[in-house]
């Protein structure tokens, strides 16, 4: 069993913009990350298996839902709360963020935002309290950056829809109860159904051998001729920007969660460089590990400014889809840039699972590739700024 000795670094006092209440949401994630993920996650990483002992604290922390209002049994708090969560709960472990991330914005946020009150009376409570996890079917085999390409199809039959088609690499899918999926109708348009487990004909076969989120549980949902129930649409949106609008919410908490990743990495590097002996004196007192540390720091700190920032935006309503991306592929690629770091300050006990960065290093690159890949993100900014696309 691990001791963690996690001290979070906050360079430029950002903690004094923080209100009472995010530092309170951000303290009880970060003592349940040590107290509950550190100990077991290396181990539940090594063996490829997903902790399901964890959902019930994540639910108690706020994780699930944390700004799906209250009278859905949401938490009911703002976007910097659900940053802080993401960062500290990714600190533990991208994959375990990875769970909280899908159950809260690619689940409920849809529900929530395009779901009948039914189906938000129905879902939302017990996917708040974890009695009910949810997963995201976007991507398939043939269609991943361009999910608009997508084949899953259903038909309208009368009485219900008749869903066919494939999704793969969704997180959550070998044991989710409800799949929010995304498939086409007789016209070509998009549209979310809701589709549960137990429905003749849909399957979660489990993809194994990931050398990268080791402890979250990935898998591929197939359709044979689903019969889903009329009720199970989302009929608040249809179109790519049902499913492109959940993907802002997402994203926006995997720049926050990637941060806490760095930091986790940062500060195993700081201690270590500060005991290890080589040469008779620490390698922390060498130019050449001081350097990587400050580069280290500073990329934090830039990495938080630039989260907080769009966390006030979201808060205001302001934030646009090419800032989120913006700050998803700096944050994604400023951890895995300290991972990588890292772990040569540690030498050969890095890649160990002694310690957490290697671990942290193989995560990082699901996270630079899923929510949208570092490449795609860039040509968002492209497009952004220029006017003119350059996907197609
Ligand atoms: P494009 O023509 O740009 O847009 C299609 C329609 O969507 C609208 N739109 C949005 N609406 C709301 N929110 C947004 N963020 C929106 N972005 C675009 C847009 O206005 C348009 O509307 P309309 O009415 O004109 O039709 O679409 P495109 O086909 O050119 O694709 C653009 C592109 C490449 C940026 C997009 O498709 C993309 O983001 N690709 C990346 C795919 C991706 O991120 N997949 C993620 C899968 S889920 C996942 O990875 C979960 S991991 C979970 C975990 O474990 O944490
Ligand atoms: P591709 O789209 O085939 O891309 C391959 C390469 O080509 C990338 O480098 C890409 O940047 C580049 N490329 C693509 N198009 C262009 C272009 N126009 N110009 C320049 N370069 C381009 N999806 C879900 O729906 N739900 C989930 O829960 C989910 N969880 C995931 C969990 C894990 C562990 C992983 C690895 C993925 C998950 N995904 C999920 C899928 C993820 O979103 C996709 O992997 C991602 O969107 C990229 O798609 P792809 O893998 O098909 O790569």
């Amino acid at each position: 069993m691990k001791t963690d000795q996690f001290q979070s670094p906050d360079y430029y006092q950002l903690d004094d913009l923080l209100s009472e209440e995010h530092l309170l949401v951000r303290q009880s994630a970060r003592d349940w990350v040590k107290r509950e993920v550190t100990p077991i996650i290396e181990d539940y990483a090594q063996r490829a298996q997903f902790p399901k002992q964890l959902i019930k604290g994540l639910a108690d922390i706020g994780a699930f839902g944390p700004y799906i209002p209250e009278e859905y049994g949401g938490a009911g708090l703002d976007q910097i709360s659900y940053g802080l969560i993401m960062q500290e709960i990714e600190r533990g472990d991208s994959g375990i963020r990875s769970t909280a991330s899908v159950q809260s914005s690619l689940v409920m946020y849809p529900i929530w935002k395009y779901g009948t009150e039914a189906q938000r009376q129905k879902f939302l409570p017990k996917l708040a309290s974890g009695e009910m996890m949810g997963c995201f079917g976007l991507t398939e085999p043939d269609h991943g950056s361009n999910p608009g390409g997508m084949v899953t199809n259903f038909k309208d039959k009368g009485s219900y829809f008749l869903l066919n088609g494939a999704k793969m690499w969704i997180s959550n899918a070998p044991f989710a109860d409800v799949a929010v999926v995304w498939a086409k109708d007789e016209t070509g348009r998009i549209h979310g159904l809701l589709v549960e487990r137990g429905m003749d004909g849909f399957s979660t076969p489990e993809t194994h051998n990931k050398w990268s989120l080791r402890a979250s549980a990935t898998g591929e949902l197939i359709f044979d001729n689903v019969k889903v129930p009329k009720e199970n649409l989302l009929p608040g949106k249809s179109g790519l920007g049902a499913p492109l609008g959940c993907l802002d919410s997402a994203r926006y908490g995997i720049a926050w969660g990637a941060i806490g990743a760095a930091m986790d990495c940062y500060d195993t590097a700081l201690r270590y460089a500060k005991e290890r002996i080589q040469f008779d004196k620490p390698i922390g007192a060498t130019q050449l590990q001081q350097k990587k540390l400050a580069e280290m720091i500073t990329k934090i700190t830039k990495a938080q400014l630039l989260a907080w920032r769009l966390g006030v935006l979201r808060d205001q309503g302001k934030a646009t889809t090419a800032q989120i991306s913006m700050a998803k592929r700096n944050n994604v690629n400023m951890a895995i840039e300290i991972a990588r770091e890292a772990r040569q300050v540690l030498g050969g006990m890095g890649i160990t699972g002694e310690y957490s960065i290697m671990r942290h290093m193989m995560n990082l690159e699901s996270v630079i590739t899923y929510e949208g890949t570092h490449d795609i993100h860039l040509l968002i900014t492209g497009n952004d700024i220029t006017g003119l696309q350059a996907f197609k």
